[in-house]
């Protein structure tokens, strides 16, 4: 098991034989992009999040829950891209003009050692593949398979400092702060989440969709797959990896893009 942390016990990260009554989902079948908020369980496990708090969840689910895995037959034929779909950055867009091969990730922040990973080393670190659903809190859902580097593998690398409590995510697209000012604060998408959701098995920084190389619309070169959580907590176009004691300091102090619109940290399903 990753284990970045001394303190954790490792469970291993396959436990696919615990799926398989998740797996069923009791006839809920998913066809291309349904709208989970048609579904009366889909929707009442939204209510839910929204009921109960981040640490009475994680009492009851475990920080090891997994989300359900799908099958091949499940993956939508067509996955929405949602957000920026096309970053006009002049970095972002000299880093996609050569494919990417200039991107490197930067891991800082309370770490032990800086890291500069390109592509390459990315893939060349171990791997996990999942099939899951994504679920936007527009009211949409996706299924798509994901190939990713767990975030806990680079984490283990780079030697989180024991007082880091979050990890930040920068993103190279930038929005506007969707105030009505007359000047809107142009600002790049950024998350955060914490330690617990960065040790888990299906945290992953994921180059691979559908298998396939991400494209320009779901993320590339790199973005997170956080499966338990909303689709906003998701970063795509993913630059650089903070390790930070709060986020406070970040933005408007909530910890991400949407949540210093008024969305909520922590975004369980
Ligand atoms: N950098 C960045 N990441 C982002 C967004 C964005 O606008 N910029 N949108 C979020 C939202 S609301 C969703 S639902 C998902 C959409 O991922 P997709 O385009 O692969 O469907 O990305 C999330 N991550
Ligand atoms: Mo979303």
């Amino acid at each position: 098991m990753n284990g970045f942390r001394a303190d954790r016990e490792g469970k291993p990260p396959h436990r696919r034989g615990l799926l398989a009554g998740a797996l069923s989902l009791g006839g809920f079948v998913l066809s291309g992009c349904d709208r989970v908020s048609n579904e009366p369980q889909a929707r009442s496990i939204l209510d839910a999040a929204n009921v109960l708090t981040y640490r009475v969840q994680r009492f009851l689910l475990g920080a090891h829950r997994l989300a359900p895995e799908f099958a091949e037959a499940d993956i939508s034929s067509e996955f929405r891209a949602n957000g920026s779909t096309d970053p006009q950055d002049d970095e972002y867009l000299d880093l996609a003009d050569k494919d990417f091969a200039d991107w490197r990730l930067k891991v800082d922040g309370l770490v032990e050692h800086e890291l500069s990973l390109s592509l390459a080393d990315l893939r060349a670190l171990p791997s996990r593949t999942q099939i899951t659903r994504h679920d936007c809190v527009e009211g949409w859902s996706c299924i798509g398979k994901w190939t990713g580097v767990p975030l806990a593998e680079i984490l283990s690398r780079a030697g989180v400092k024991p007082q880091a409590r979050y990890v930040v995510f920068h993103c190279a697209d930038t929005l506007d702060d969707g105030s009505l000012s007359e000047d809107p604060e142009k600002i790049r998408y950024y998350e955060s989440i914490d330690l617990d959701d960065a040790d888990h098995p299906q945290t992953i920084l994921a180059y691979d969709m559908n298998g396939k190389k991400l494209d320009i619309a779901h993320g590339a070169p790199l973005r997170l797959r956080l499966e338990r959580q909303l689709g906003y907590k998701m970063a795509k176009y993913v630059m650089r990896v903070e390790l930070v004691r709060s986020y406070a300091g970040l933005h408007g102090g909530k910890g991400g893009y949407w949540e210093d619109r008024g969305y909520e940290w922590y975004a369980g399903i």
